[in-house]
């Protein structure tokens, strides 16, 4: 960087950039041919393919958090199957050895001139950039948060720092309604919030509370889940329970002393319905990253040429898949070459529906089954929570996270040869 061009940032962004810049040796080096924006479950997987592709040397990622969390094990954390604790690591730990990690946010992404900006003025430049920021949670856009959250009773699986109530509250359950809600945005797991739902009408059940609560699903999706094979299965659960579902009601107020939620009817504007509960879990209200391509590099119409991104959907399933695909595409790229593979859409949902069952929802872009094991997923099974509860981490901390899982593909057509 220029003398000029830094006595300009110092200026801009105050003393004790200037100090930090002189203490940073006049080699530090700000410049990366692979420059990963994000350190969470894409980014932290992205920088252990981009060391095996390029050396450690040429990649840094950019995060601010010194935590990083295995965020899928949060609904049993929830439910008290699981520790907090056991969901988080050091991001010291994950970042793979050798690649800097730059601890700080992203500030500004200038694609004419292939830098990016973070937060403490430092400016960094890059020959490929990877923009993997995921998802913001947005809890102040509904009414009464997030102070509602000082309130015992409302809790929401989605963030490290409310997870725990959600435990705490189904263990003080008395009686009353137990709301679950489901946001008007995108969101990371779909399935979530009825996840939860399942594990506190099986506590309760255990428990000998049931017969004084009720179980309301409100959401603002026009179904209980978007593939149909799946729905099906699971209106037969919600039936069987007891559990009531309302679709097309999104939260937009919670009153935390009077222990009410705001619902608007999403069919009818301008309709509100007020819910009382005794016990509230939301799905938080997410948005893309406000540097996400999406939303910035569109806005710029693409003018950086030279990038790799991932899709609006961040679940690690989703990113097993998509990474293998967008470390192929950038082979490609390097060697001057077309890339030849497109990401299919996998996703998958493993939709707990007790302490030891688990619907193993799989499905494309189009919303249509594409399951790993030639047996009925639609079906509850145990193997299929085990896999989530226990297997799953480990897959994702040793698997994902270190470059090396691509998503079951392979073994989907292996165990579909000669089926078709
Ligand atoms: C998966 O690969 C993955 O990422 C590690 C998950 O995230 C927690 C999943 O939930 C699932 C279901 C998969 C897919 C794996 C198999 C074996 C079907």
């Amino acid at each position: 960087m220029s003398a000029l061009r830094r006595l300009r940032q110092c200026q801009a962004t105050g003393i004790a950039v200037c100090r930090l810049h002189r203490s940073s040796s006049a080699s530090a080096k700000h410049h990366y041919k692979m420059l990963v924006l994000g350190g969470g479950s894409g980014g932290i997987t992205m920088s252990a393919r981009m060391k095996r592709m390029m050396g450690a040397e040429n990649v840094a990622v950019v995060e601010p958090s010194e935590m990083h969390y295995y965020q899928p094990i949060w609904t049993l954390v929830g439910a008290g199957a699981k520790t907090v604790a056991s969901s988080g690591r050091s991001t010291a730990s994950v970042v793979p050895s050798g690649v800097k990690w730059v601890k700080s946010k992203v500030q500004e992404i200038n694609p004419d001139a292939n830098t990016v900006r973070t937060d403490d003025g430092t400016e960094i430049s890059y020959e490929y950039l990877i923009v993997a920021l995921g998802l913001q949670l947005h809890y102040e856009k509904i009414k009464g948060l997030p102070e509602g959250f000082e309130h015992p009773k409302i809790g929401s699986n989605y963030s490290v720092q409310t997870v725990e109530k959600t435990w705490k509250a189904l263990q003080d359950f008395k009686e009353g309604n137990a709301v679950f809600t489901f946001p008007n945005t995108p969101v990371k797991c779909a399935g979530a919030p009825q996840k939860i739902m399942y594990l506190t009408d099986a506590y309760l059940r255990k428990t000998g509370k049931r017969a004084k609560a009720n179980l309301i699903y409100n959401t603002s999706l026009p179904v209980l889940f978007g593939v149909k094979k799946y729905a099906d299965s699971l209106w037969d659960i919600v039936k069987q329970r007891d559990l009531q579902v309302n679709l097309r009601h999104n939260l937009i107020e919670v009153r935390a002393d009077k222990q009410e939620a705001v619902f608007e009817n999403l069919d009818k504007p301008g309709e509100t319905k007020v819910f009382e509960f005794f016990f509230i879990s939301m799905k938080c209200f997410m948005s893309l990253h406000q540097w996400d391509p999406i939303w910035r590099l569109k806005a710029v119409h693409w003018q950086i040429r030279r990038v790799g991104w991932m899709s609006t959907k961040t679940t690690s399933n989703i990113i097993a898949a998509q990474s293998a695909i967008l470390s192929r595409t950038i082979r490609k790229i390097l060697k001057n070459e077309k890339p030849d593979k497109k990401y299919d859409g996998y996703t998958s949902c493993p939709l707990v529906t007790s302490y030891n069952t688990v619907i193993l929802a799989e499905f494309d872009y189009n919303n249509q089954p594409l399951e790993t094991f030639p047996i009925n997923q639609a079906k509850e099974r145990r193997l299929m929570y085990y896999m989530k509860a226990d297997a799953l981490p480990h897959l994702y901390w040793h698997g994902l996270l270190k470059g090396l899982w691509g998503g079951p593909g392979p073994y989907r057509k292996l165990f579909h040869l000669g089926m078709k």
